[in-house]
């Protein structure tokens, strides 16, 4: 009976992995949970691998109307209120900023998310990132040592003013986290 018992327990151990990869259907996923300044929930953003790139889909609620840049930072950390422990954008390719820049852009950068004037709903965006990765070993891989976030800023990315664009400060992070 006792030898019985200690099998079952060796057979619990073995199953997880395999429970985590038929729930993920071995996809890489990620998720952030963003918060504001005041430490609020403003919503949250999931990151899913696909063959060409991550497809990072954001559902976010309670920003100012109007438009705000939108990246990934460099460090998985979220210390409110300025965010600032998140580093600069996600640059594994020593790359300029901006998507209209020559020599740019960096992995982190994105195009602009527009919040409504009427915004109770939120926000849903979907955006394909083709310069990041949530598998290990990848060129622009999220889970590096030091993580990695998501950032919503206080105004529009100009698409080119080094090393930023200009974006204002940040007012939600998000830490992105293996699912
Ligand atoms: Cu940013
Ligand atoms: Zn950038």
């Amino acid at each position: 009976m006792r030898s019985l018992t200690a099998f079952a327990a060796l057979a619990l151990f073995a199953a997880p992995p395999t429970a985590f990869a038929d729930a993920h259907d071995g996809t890489p996923m990620a998720t952030a949970s963003m918060i504001g300044n005041d430490e609020e929930d403003i919503g949250t953003v999931t990151l899913k691998q696909t063959p060409n790139g991550v497809l990072i889909e954001a559902h976010l609620t309670g920003l100012s109307a109007g438009v705000h840049g939108f990246h990934i930072h460099e460090t998985g950390k979220c210390d409110a209120p300025d965010f600032k422990s998140a580093g600069g954008h996600f640059n594994p390719t020593d790359a300029k900023h901006g998507i209209t820049v020559e020599g740019g852009p960096h992995a982190g950068d994105m195009p602009n998310i527009h919040f409504p004037e009427d915004g109770d709903a939120g926000l849903r965006v979907e955006v394909l990132n083709t310069m990041v990765s949530l598998e290990e070993g990848a060129e622009g891989y999220l889970l590096d040592e030091d993580g990695s976030a998501i950032m919503v800023h206080s105004g529009a990315d100009d698409y080119e003013s080094q090393p930023s664009g200009d974006a204002g400060s940040r007012i939600a992070c998000g830490i992105v986290e293996m699912k």
